[in-house]
């Protein structure tokens, strides 16, 4: 099975030129110019068009069990929905019941995901501490591929995790080589503002925003990376959607701490307004933690993006249809929390990025694939256009236009949060392991065919721990003398 993409201009994280790709058998095996196409090659005419690593999306939850419901959307429907927008890989989240053993959860989630489309791979929560659960990181990060690790803070009384089990897990973490994430909201806050607002009468989907206002996201933010800092551990914020939090990530980088940052699509072009539209069904469709925020953060957000001070973009996506968000008709929290945009992440970060300038081609790269391999180290077999890598590449037209519908979406949600908006940039072809899933508007992808994707875990941080140690001690004191006179 051989492929060429021939015309186009290759587009990386770090250069853009003109070149003919070449794949077999689904990897990546010659870049250049003017190859005749070996017989029986299927080849795709890309002029004019930019040919790039396919995206990856960090952060999913098909099928997820959450809130008393499922998500509705399952890893076949959700990765082809993604290869229809250009995604060619998904992190899913492994999210054990507290008490459950993470293996067992591992083991669960992998079956489900074996219908999936396209190559993913699992970050695994830590929703409880225990010796088990210290002893289970190292059996995920040695035998099972998984090299990142979720935490909570928020949703008390079910998956949210104290700053006691963060201290836990992130030296264990840290020890193995792994990589700490943290969905960062005050749960306390949280559940002590739904309960004062629901007090005061207030039940329907504008609670949801009252309840998580900027400052629990930022507090927690701020916690979470001060926690990695004691440690000397690096940390992952999922999901940033305020200028705190990121005004948080700047500083501590600045200061030499190992921090990245997340964006999902949706936090930078939808804001808070949508909670006040009259019509429950509409505003509950966009109920989802963190909640929509007012305009200004979303500076902060694409600022963050442009200068590197964020590194990502996610969509969190987790989809629930309307007779599912009913069950919170008359009280906010229990409304489900999530959104959906997987098959769109790509073309709203080209049309809202690239499109005003705002970012480059090759930082679209960036934050839409290359960045995430690094982080949790795919790269380069993925996000990567060179010889050798996984022929996971999307041909990417950059004045092809759409207007997002879920008419027309390939997502399995009666909704779509971006209904109505035009892009312009979309997939015009996208290939997972070397074949064509999507091309000129028609979804090929098969049940089963992706792959999971093991990850091994980075060289541990200690020595360069040292160092920073090294480097912090308060002038004038030597370590040896002090310890010699100490009693
Ligand atoms: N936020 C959501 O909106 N849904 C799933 C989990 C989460 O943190
Ligand atoms: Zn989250
Ligand atoms: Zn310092
Ligand atoms: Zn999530």
């Amino acid at each position: 099975m051989s492929i060429l993409i021939r015309g186009g201009t290759v587009v990386t994280a770090e250069q853009s030129f003109r070149a003919d790709v070449y794949c077999e058998n689904g990897t990546i095996v010659a870049i250049g110019d003017g190859f005749d196409a070996p017989a029986g090659s299927q080849v795709v005419d890309a002029g004019g068009m930019y040919v790039m690593p396919g995206g990856i999306d960090p952060h999913t939850h098909m099928e997820l069990p959450f809130m008393g419901t499922v998500a509705s959307e399952d890893f076949f429907s959700g990765t082809s929905a993604g290869a229809a927008g250009g995604t060619t890989m998904i992190i899913d989240f492994v999210i054990p019941a507290p008490q459950q053993s993470l293996v067992e959860a591992y083991r669960q989630w992998r079956g489900w995901a074996e219908k999936a489309a396209t190559d993913y791979s699992f970050h695994v929560a830590v929703t409880w501490w225990s010796d088990q659960v210290r002893e289970e990181m190292g059996v995920l990060t040695r035998e099972h591929g998984v090299n990142s690790f979720k935490h909570f803070m928020a949703y008390k009384g079910a998956i949210m995790v104290d700053d006691g089990v963060l201290l836990n897990s992130f030296a264990r973490a840290q020890e193995l080589g792994a990589l700490c994430t943290v969905h960062a909201e005050n749960g306390d806050a949280v559940f002590h503002l739904q309960k004062t607002l629901l007090e005061q009468g207030i039940t329907g989907p504008e609670g949801h925003a009252l309840s998580r206002p900027p400052q629990v996201e930022g507090e927690a933010a701020q916690r979470a990376i001060a926690i990695a800092n004691v440690l000397g551990a690096p940390v992952y914020i999922v999901h940033v959607s305020t200028e705190q939090a990121t005004q948080a990530i700047s500083r501590a980088r600045a200061a030499g701490h190992r921090v990245y940052g997340e964006v999902l699509a949706q936090h930078l072009v939808i804001d808070e307004s949508v909670y006040r539209n009259p019509d429950w069904q509409t505003a509950a469709a966009y109920v989802m933690s963190p909640p929509f925020r007012a305009k200004h953060h979303q500076e902060a957000l694409w600022a963050g993006l442009s200068s590197g001070g964020l590194q990502t973009t996610a969509t969190d996506h987790c989809c629930f249809c309307a007779p599912q968000k009913a069950a919170g008709r008359d009280n906010f929290t229990k409304i489900p929390n999530g959104t959906g945009g997987i098959e769109d992440r790509m073309s709203i970060l080209w049309h809202n990025g690239v499109g005003t300038g705002r970012l480059t081609p090759n930082e679209f790269v960036r934050i839409t694939s290359t960045n995430c391999a690094q982080i949790f180290n795919l790269y380069p077999r993925k996000g990567a256009v060179q010889v050798g890598a996984d022929a996971d590449l999307v041909v990417w037209d950059p004045e092809g236009t759409r207007t997002i519908s879920a008419k027309t979406h390939h997502q399995n949600v009666d909704f779509n949060i971006y209904e109505g908006m035009e892009v312009k940039g979309v997939a015009r072809h996208t290939l997972s392991q070397g074949n064509l899933v999507w091309t000129d508007g028609e979804l090929r992808t098969v049940r089963g065919a992706g792959r999971y994707i093991d990850r091994p875990c980075h060289p541990p941080v200690f020595k360069a721990i040292e160092r920073y140690n090294e480097l912090h001690r308060p002038v004038g004191v030597d370590r040896e003398v002090a310890t010699a006179v100490t009693p």
